[in-house]
């Protein structure tokens, strides 16, 4: 069953009924400033961190979950409904909500008039904006009242949600013309302050929660709105809101548009305790300014729409395949980027108030990222380095704000450090830029304590090769990219979070995936100093990676598939031995997408072992046999019921690593069967089973033990949106930047027919058309570059030239 459609000339997915299974949504904004959009116009917003700075309140673990929106209320002739459906959720005439890339749009009627909100973050400014328009669509004159309602934050969301005591009496706005001003701070900080405002003269406003809605009421019913006047309440400590009030009429046809921008607004560091006790309305004043007519507005919701076309054209296909054609050119693309902006910190599954920037999580982002603004993931590459220690570990999280490590978490994660040769390779392809080695990058944040970029790539190298365990395979730490396989022996005390009271290192539990990725990007590290003309460097990384090789065909091949680890008694994990979780999916993608068993036959064995064992329909389990009790010897994992998230649950995340690893086998029918399983437009049709947006990846989908087999969850902020746009834009597809140039390798189904390819890299465009005349899955046997054939199947860059006409011959 669908809820919606998508409409790929607008880049949008229209949702035609509020009542989507789960709130589907949107995410809003560029740099600093970001919403959450759902479907009914629920979702928080804030200033560069979920947590430190949010503006507008949010409920948690409130039903229904989609609140704390910025909600329109009309009361015509008593008759109250909103444009979203919620609050009120009066019945509708007629609801659709267009999310597209950056903004979305509901519009909606009832009894004949129409009501659409229209709401985006502008390019260069910290605000965002809902346009309002309504229009009378009936024979007669109506006249109506609309309210505008948002809740305040109180800056610290953790705080705001806690500390009552204080902040009930510390909330203070102030109303200026048709400008609310939250000032709750301002006194110790004088720094910042937000606003919401109209562009038209209100005929009254509320900034008192409780004076808006009156007691033992919710916001399904306020108070004022029923009476249809507002209160004109000066919020003094409690709970301070936002709201406007106008009286409005419309002849028969007639529209009317109303902006409204709730905005953030620091004072810079010299105006500071200038006025105490004043706040400094000039910037705010200018923001509103320039969007204070709808004119405004419709261009600057141009300008993003333009924004977005321009970053799409970085990767396009055209194939035979309408739903690898969408995804691969808007919306895989679009959740890379909200991936690279949020990493994991606030969605509607992720609360905004724990985790921060992963480490690990962020430089994975970067890949599926790094091709749209190629600046801005270099200055990221920068923040993330700053965390590493200097042994080469890292803090595992940090702060967007403050871009400091995050001390509750800590380190101990041994696969991070291997992460960050894994982006700043990527980067490199991308650009070409090798000043970024050059750079002087802190440890811990310290600026008086600093290597260059390079320099700690060379430590993450060698923190693996400085904590190799009994088989010389990785000491996995805490746990490596799987979380909760934690083999460091750890039990848990009631009361505690598996988050913050981690295991610590042990000398003995080891990882295959670690060895499998260590191989793969020890590779990457010689290529770089092979690059740079280090090649002492180079051969002692080489012969680090063939040690681990070896020691992962001695000592982590199972018989049918790679093993997974070793525990603190060195018992094996993810053997046939075992009784429970005999094989895992994370060492045979990545073990074979780093090559190793590919020239010994291993590699064939360890991905039709995953088809017979952990295959489904909906996707690859994590493991099986699903862990059916808590095991002290491996952790959280085993906390979890059969079939959901790390135990036996489809992962998502490491489903495109084991499609990667048939395209090094070649076998491109199986690798694009993989990638369909999960791809989110496969699924629309599903969508009642799935339950989750059809246009974004979710972190999860139950697996075939659970409950609700293919049911997704934590849709968005997942590091699935970066691998698969890695596998369908670089191993399926086969354009993979390189240092040279740009190489071509598809591999792809039989039957894929002819594709074309519209790559921009390094400001060059290449217009790559792939032939598959002989329709084989993998192998390329002669490519044309502008008229003249090549050797191999590198594109060599050459600066300067700006256009590629590129056609290949698969066969
Ligand atoms: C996992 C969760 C786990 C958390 C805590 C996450 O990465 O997905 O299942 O609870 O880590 O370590
Ligand atoms: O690798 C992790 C990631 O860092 C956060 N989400 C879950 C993954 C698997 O545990």
């Amino acid at each position: 069953m669908k809820f919606g459609f998508f409409d790929d000339n607008e880049k949008e997915y229209v949702i035609t009924t509020p009542k989507t299974p789960l709130p589907w949504i949107n995410y809003l904004g560029s740099n600093d400033f970001f919403s959450l959009y759902s479907n009914t116009s629920g979702g928080y917003s804030f200033y560069k961190d979920a947590k430190l700075l949010r503006l507008t309140r949010y409920r948690y673990n409130n039903i229904p979950t989609d609140n704390g929106g910025k909600y329109f209320y009309i009361n015509e002739n008593g008759t109250i409904w909103n444009p979203g459906w919620q609050p009120v959720k009066a019945e509708l005439d007629s609801y659709e909500c267009r999310h597209g890339l950056g903004y979305s749009k509901i519009t909606s009627s009832k009894n004949q008039l129409e009501a659409s909100v229209t709401a985006f973050v502008p390019l260069n400014d910290n605000c965002e904006i809902n346009q309002l328009i309504l229009t009378n669509h009936s024979n007669e004159k109506k006249t109506f009242s609309l309210f505008s309602y948002i809740e305040f934050c109180l800056w610290n969301a953790v705080d705001d949600m806690t500390n009552f005591q204080r902040n009930l009496s510390i909330g203070e706005v102030e109303v200026e013309d048709s400008v609310i001003y939250h000032k709750t701070e301002y006194r110790e900080r004088r720094n910042h302050y937000a606003y919401f405002s109209a562009n038209e003269k209100p005929d009254g406003f509320d900034t008192s929660r409780d004076a808006f809605l009156g007691s033992y009421r919710g916001i399904d019913h306020p108070q004022v709105v029923e009476q249809n006047t507002s209160s004109n309440s000066i919020a003094s400590g409690w709970s301070p809101i936002a709201s406007h009030y106008f009286n409005l009429t419309l002849e028969p046809g007639e529209s009317k548009g109303i902006v409204f921008v709730l905005g953030y607004i620091e004072n810079k560091e010299e105006e500071k305790w200038e006025s105490p006790g004043i706040i400094n309305k000039a910037p705010a004043k200018t923001v509103i300014e320039r969007y204070f007519t709808d004119e405004k507005v419709t261009t600057a919701l141009h300008e993003l729409k333009e924004y977005w076309k321009h970053l799409l054209s970085n990767y396009s296909v055209e194939s035979k395949e309408p739903k690898l054609n969408r995804m691969v050119n808007i919306w895989n693309q679009y959740q890379c980027m909200v991936t690279f902006n949020m990493s994991r910190s606030a969605s509607y599954f992720e609360s905004g108030t724990g985790r921060g920037m992963g480490f690990r999580d962020s430089c994975q982002d970067l890949l599926g990222f790094v091709h749209l603004i190629p600046d801005r993931a270099r200055e990221r590459i920068l923040d993330i380095a700053s965390t590493q220690f200097e042994d080469g570990s890292a803090y595992h999280q940090y702060q967007p704000l403050t871009k400091k490590g995050n001390l509750d978490i800590g380190s101990g994660f041994n696969d991070d450090p291997l992460w960050l040769i894994a982006c700043v390779s990527a980067y490199i392809k991308e650009t070409g830029d090798f000043s970024i080695l050059a750079e002087l990058v802190p440890f811990d944040n310290d600026k008086t304590n600093s290597a260059t970029l390079f320099e700690h790539l060379k430590r993450s190298l060698n923190y693996t090769i400085t904590h190799l365990g009994p088989h010389k395979l990785p000491l996995i730490g805490r746990a490596d990219w799987n979380d909760c396989l934690n083999l460091n022996c750890f039990s848990k005390e009631p009361g505690e979070s598996f988050q913050t009271t981690g295991p610590s290192e042990g000398p003995i539990a080891e990882s295959v995936f670690i060895a499998g990725m260590f191989v793969k990007y020890g590779k990457e590290y010689a290529s770089i100093c092979h690059e740079l003309g280090d090649y002492d460097e180079e051969k002692r990384a080489l012969l680090a990676v063939d040690e681990m090789y070896d020691a992962v065909l001695q000592s982590g091949w199972d018989g049918d598939w790679f093993l997974r680890a070793y525990d603190a008694a060195s018992e094996k994990v993810g053997s046939k031995e075992c009784s429970e979780g005999q094989i895992f999916i994370e060492p045979q993608g990545f073990c074979v997408l780093a090559g190793i068993g590919v020239k010994e036959g291993l590699a064939q064995k360890a991905l039709d072992s995953v088809k017979e064992r952990l295959d489904t329909k909906y996707g690859i389990m994590l493991l099986q046999p699903a862990y059916t009790k808590y095991y002290l010897n491996l952790g959280e994992i085993s906390s979890y019921p059969p079939g959901y998230k790390e135990n036996a649950g489809i992962f998502c995340h490491n489903n495109p690593w084991v499609s990667i690893a048939e395209t090094v086998i070649g076998r491109g029918d199986r690798a694009f069967e993989i990638y369909k399983k999960t791809c989110p437009a496969y699924l629309e049709d599903i969508s009642e089973i799935h339950r989750t947006e059809p246009y974004v990846y979710s972190q999860m989908i139950a697996g075939a033990d659970a409950a609700f087999h293919g049911e997704a969850k934590n849709s968005w902020l997942t590091g699935t949106a970066a691998w698969t746009f890695v596998n369908v834009s670089q191993f399926i597809l086969g354009i993979k930047p390189d240092y040279k140039g740009l190489i071509v390798d598809p591999c792809v189904p039989s039957n894929f027919g002819n594709y074309t390819v519209k790559r921009v890299f390094r400001d060059a465009e290449y217009f790559i058309t792939v032939k598959n005349l002989d329709s084989v899955q993998k192998g390329v046997k002669k490519i044309i570059v502008d008229g003249v054939e090549i050797e191999g199947n590198l594109i060599p860059f050459e600066e300067g030239k700006t256009t590629y006409q590129v056609t290949v011959f698969m066969g």
